[in-house]
C-alpha cells in the first residue's frame, strides 16, 4: 500500500479522521490536499478527543509526516493557534511541513466570504464562513497569495494591493461596508512570515521522493464526494476537488502512483449547509439520528441535517472515485431500530432512476426509493469480529456492499481508535 487517498463518500464528516489515524501506524506521511480549516475532523485518542481543521489529522501520529499539499488553503492565524493547541496538549508539532505553493487565505476573503452569505439571504450556500470560496476563487483568477509570496515583501505588497482593487469595490459598493487597507492586510500577512519559514518545503519533490525511497503515503481529503466543485451537488459545494483526483493536483503525485483509494461512509447520512439530500428526515426519526450519533459541525457546532443510506449516492462514489474499498462508519448508531429503510433508486417527475441524474434540477426533485432491512438490538460497541456480529448487522453491511458496487474493509463501531472490525 505504497501510496492511499481517504475520502469522504457522501457529504462529510463520515469519519475521515478517525479513518486517517488508524491507518496511521502503517504510513509515513498523511498529505491534505485539498480544503482548508472548513474541515474539522474527529479523532479520539484514549478518550481524549483532538477536533482538526487544517492540520491532517496524521499530526497524532508519532512518527508521521504530515503535510500541507498544494491544493489547500491556510488560513495563518488558524494555523499557527491549531499548532499552539497542539503543543499545549503534548502533541509533537515539529514534523509539520507546508507547500510553498498552498494558497493563503487572507483575513479579507474572510469578511467577503460571510459578505456574501449574507447578500445572497435565502440562496446562500451554508459555507463555514472561513473564507474558502473567496480563497480558490483568487487562486483560479490568478490573484491569489501563496506561502512562498510571504518571502519576498515587495511582490506580496503588489499581489494584495492588485487583489483589493476588485474586492475593495465589491464591498464598498454593493455591500455597503468599509474598504479594506491594502498595506495593513499585507502588514498581516508578513507578520507570520517568519514563523511559517521552517515549515514550508518544495512538496512534489518531498513526496514524489518519498515513494522513491519506499515510503508510504495517505492522502486525506477535507469534505466530500457530494461536496466536490466539479462533481458534488453544484453550487452548493465546497469550491475544491475532494475527490480521488484532487490527491494528484493537490499534491503534486501522479495518478499511477496511487494504489488505493477508500472511502469512507457514513451507515446513515448528514449533511450541513444547504443544498439537496433525497434521504434527509424532517421528523423526529431524523433528530433521534441526530442526537444517537452526535451529528453537530465539528467546526461550526451547526446541527447536522439527518437522513437514511443513500446508495444512489453510494454508487455514485464509487464510480467518479474509482474506489477500491469503503470504510463503514457508525453502524453503532443505528442499534435499535426494528427497520432500517435504504434508498435503493430515486423517483424523479414519476420515473425510476437507478443512477445519480445527470441534471441537477432532477436531483433536487428527487425522490427516494426505500427497501426495509431488519436491524437489530445487541450493542456492538465492543465488538471486535464480523463474527461476532448479529446476523441482521451483517446483512445489512452486506446489503451496502452490494449496493455500493466496492466491498466493505473496515467497520466503524465506535468513536475511539480501536473501535473498527476490519474484514479485508
Ligand atoms: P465552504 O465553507 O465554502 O467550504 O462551504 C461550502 C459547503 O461545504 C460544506 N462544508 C462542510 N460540510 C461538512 N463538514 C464540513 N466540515 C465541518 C465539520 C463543518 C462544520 O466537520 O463538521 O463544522 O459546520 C464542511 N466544510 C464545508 C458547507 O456546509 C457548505 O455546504
Ligand atoms: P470527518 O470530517 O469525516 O473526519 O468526520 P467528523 O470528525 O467531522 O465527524 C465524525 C464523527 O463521528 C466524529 O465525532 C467521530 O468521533 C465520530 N465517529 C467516527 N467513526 C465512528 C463510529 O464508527 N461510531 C461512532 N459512534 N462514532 C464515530
Ligand atoms: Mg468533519
Amino acid at each position: 500500500m505504497p501510496a492511499v487517498i481517504v475520502l469522504g463518500t457522501q457529504w462529510g464528516d463520515e469519519g475521515k479522521g478517525k479513518a486517517v489515524d488508524q491507518l496511521g501506524s502503517q504510513v509515513d506521511y498523511v498529505v491534505k490536499f485539498n480544503g482548508g480549516n472548513n474541515a474539522g475532523h474527529t479523532v479520539v485518542i484514549e478518550g481524549e478527543k483532538f477536533a482538526l481543521h487544517l492540520l491532517p489529522s496524521g499530526i497524532l501520529t508519532p512518527g508521521v509526516t504530515p503535510l500541507i499539499g498544494n491544493g489547500v488553503v491556510v488560513d495563518l492565524e488558524v494555523l499557527f493557534a491549531e499548532l499552539d493547541e497542539l503543543q499545549s496538549r503534548g502533541v509533537d508539532t515539529s514534523r509539520l511541513q507546508i507547500s510553498s505553493n498552498a494558497h493563503i487565505i487572507p483575513s479579507y476573503n474572510r469578511v467577503l466570504d460571510q459578505a456574501t452569505e449574507k447578500h445572497l439571504g435565502e440562496r446562500q450556500i451554508g459555507t463555514t464562513g472561513r473564507g474558502i470560496g473567496p480563497t480558490y476563487a483568487d487562486k483560479m483568477n490568478r490573484v491569489g497569495i501563496r506561502v512562498q509570496d510571504l518571502f519576498d515583501e515587495s511582490i506580496l505588497r503588489k499581489k494584495v494591493r492588485g487583489a483589493l482593487e476588485q474586492k475593495n469595490h465589491l464591498l464598498t459598493t454593493l455591500y455597503g461596508m468599509d474598504s479594506i487597507d491594502p498595506e495593513a492586510a499585507a502588514d498581516e500577512l508578513l507578520s507570520f512570515a517568519e514563523r511559517v519559514r521552517p515549515f514550508v518545503v518544495d512538496s512534489t519533490k518531498e513526496l514524489n521522493d518519498a515513494l522513491d525511497e519506499g515510503k508510504m503515503l495517505l492522502f486525506e481529503a477535507g469534505q466530500a464526494t457530494m461536496l466536490d466543485v466539479d462533481h458534488g451537488t453544484y453550487p452548493f459545494v465546497t469550491s475544491s476537488s475532494s475527490t480521488a483526483a484532487g490527491a494528484c493536483t493537490g499534491s503534486g503525485v501522479g495518478p499511477t502512483r496511487i494504489d488505493r483509494v477508500v472511502g469512507v461512509a457514513k451507515a446513515y447520512t448528514t449533511r450541513v449547509g444547504e443544498g439537496p439530500f433525497p434521504t434527509e428526515l424532517h421528523d423526529e426519526v431524523g433528530e433521534g439520528l441526530r442526537q444517537a450519533g452526535g451529528e453537530f459541525g465539528t467546526t461550526t457546532g451547526r446541527p447536522r441535517r439527518t437522513g437514511w443510506f443513500d446508495s444512489v449516492v453510494a454508487r455514485y462514489a464509487t464510480r467518479v472515485n474509482g474506489l477500491t474499498d469503503i470504510v463503514l462508519t457508525k453502524l453503532d448508531v443505528l442499534t435499535g431500530y426494528e427497520q432500517i429503510p435504504v434508498c435503493v433508486a430515486y423517483e424523479v417527475d414519476g420515473q425510476r432512476l437507478d443512477e445519480m441524474p445527470d441534471h441537477q434540477t432532477d436531483f433536487h426533485h428527487a425522490k427516494p426509493v426505500y427497501e426495509y432491512f431488519p436491524g437489530w438490538t445487541e450493542d456492538i460497541s465492543q465488538t471486535s469480529t464480523w463474527e461476532e456480529l448479529p446476523a441482521t448487522a451483517r446483512d445489512y453491511v452486506e446489503t451496502l456492499e452490494r449496493l455500493s458496487g466496492c466491498r466493505i474493509s473496515v467497520i466503524g463501531t465506535g468513536p475511539g481508535r480501536e473501535a473498527a472490525i476490519v474484514r479485508y
